[in-house]
């Protein structure tokens, strides 16, 4: 009997195919977290203005102070729920800093900061946290439309919502695209298999982000799936796919600018995994992130994290410095201390706003209760 076949020796070989992701994905960056730059051509490539690089600082800034403030306020009772994003700056605001308002943000729980800078104020988010009705509309401060959804608490729906949305917007041949963010979890749902197979049977106009924060509350991502990269779910269903080191803003906002210029030219979506980490607890309702992993990993992470990298670099390009980060930070700090003034001061729901804003069409029991409750004025 003759030698098999190179090819097919290949396409037997299991453990070379396990060994061939690596290769197949690797990660890309431009900055390394001490903040020095490891490929001058990518950060070219990038193309940011002294200004960019400024705003997505700030908006990192702004989404940290958020952070601070909201973890603060949920401890008084004065906030409802909350997901913390300290870690996940570069990945929610330089990412979507590669986005215009034209385009539709699909947000998961914890993506209310790129909501934000999509010009929803923050009154509304601290509305959204306390359940309140007015905190699920979707305009900005004079009323204007911010193309936006309501954050998904279903994890990966919104992977199903932007491959429709993003079928809309080539169909109609608009110059914009529909961008989702989960994370690694909602990466093992039904959803998110849907979402991207549909997207890329239709070549829809849409980004998707999988935020490898590395645990689904306290699964960890090697519990989740044997995937080594979850970029590799994207190859699967033919749509292009790469792993960002998620703490690196300027390789995660290449990505996303390139990814978005690639959809919205009609050539369908694109995948972009970014690897960071959930430097704290999964929400503000009890949960013990040292029931399942290390305070060493939990330090190890917080020493690479975006803030470090961005300050550092901007810092060695002359056009940061600590002055201005104390600035800005106050600024901001005002700013959120306003806004939750103007919370406060929104009356309380009525119980039967709440049920008539549950579903679109009441069903027999809703409507009666909404009867009952207008009645007794509440
Ligand atoms: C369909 C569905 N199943 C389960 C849950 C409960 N749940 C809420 S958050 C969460 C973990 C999600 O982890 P991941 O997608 O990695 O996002 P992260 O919270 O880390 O940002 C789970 C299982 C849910 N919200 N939706």
């Amino acid at each position: 009997m003759s030698d098999i076949t190179v090819t097919n020796e290949k396409i037997l070989d299991f453990s070379g195919q396990l060994a061939l992701q690596d290769e197949t994905f690797p990660t890309l960056q431009i900055l390394n977290p001490a903040g020095e730059i490891v490929d001058e051509a990518g950060l070219a490539r990038a193309d940011l203005s002294s200004e960019d690089l400024v705003q997505i600082m700030q908006r990192m800034l702004l989404s940290r102070q958020l952070d601070i403030r909201s973890t603060k306020l949920a401890k008084q009772g004065r906030f409802g729920f909350f997901a913390p994003t300290a870690g996940q700056e570069a990945s929610q605001m330089a990412s979507s800093y590669a986005f215009n308002d034209n385009d539709w943000l699909m947000p998961g729980y914890r993506d209310i900061p790129q909501i934000i800078v999509k010009g929803w104020p923050i009154w509304k988010a601290i509305l959204w946290s306390r359940g309140h009705v007015l905190g699920n509309v979707f305009t900005t401060a004079d009323d204007q439309p911010v193309n936006a959804w309501m954050p998904q608490i279903i994890i990966g729906a919104q992977y199903v919502e932007a491959a429709g949305i993003g079928l809309g917007l080539k169909k109609r041949q608009k110059d914009a695209v529909a961008y989702a963010y989960t994370g690694e979890g909602g990466s093992s749902q039904g959803d998110f298999y849907e979402g991207v197979n549909f997207a890329g049977a239709y070549q829809a106009n849409a980004v998707f982000f999988i935020q490898n924060n590395g645990y689904a509350i306290s699964t960890p991502r090697g519990l989740q799936t044997a995937a080594t990269h979850l970029a590799a779910k994207g190859w699967a269903a033919g749509v292009p796919s790469v792993v960002v080191d998620g703490n690196d803003p300027i390789a995660v906002y290449l990505a996303a600018k390139e990814a978005r210029q690639w959809a919205v030219s009609g050539n369908g979506p694109v995948l972009i995994e970014t690897l960071t980490d959930r430097l704290e607890p999964h929400s503000t309702a009890g949960d013990d992130p040292l029931r399942y992993r290390t305070q060493d990993d939990i330090d190890a992470w917080w020493a690479k994290e975006p803030l470090i990298r961005m300050r550092q670099f901007m810092t060695d390009q002359g056009i940061w410095d600590e002055a201005k980060e104390t600035a800005y930070i106050a600024e901001v700090n005002a700013l959120i201390d306003e806004q939750i003034k103007i919370a406060d001061n929104v009356p309380k729901q009525k119980i039967s706003d709440f049920i008539k804003n549950t579903l679109e069409v009441p069903s027999y029991a809703m409507t009666e209760q909404i009867a009952k409750f207008e009645s007794e004025g509440k």
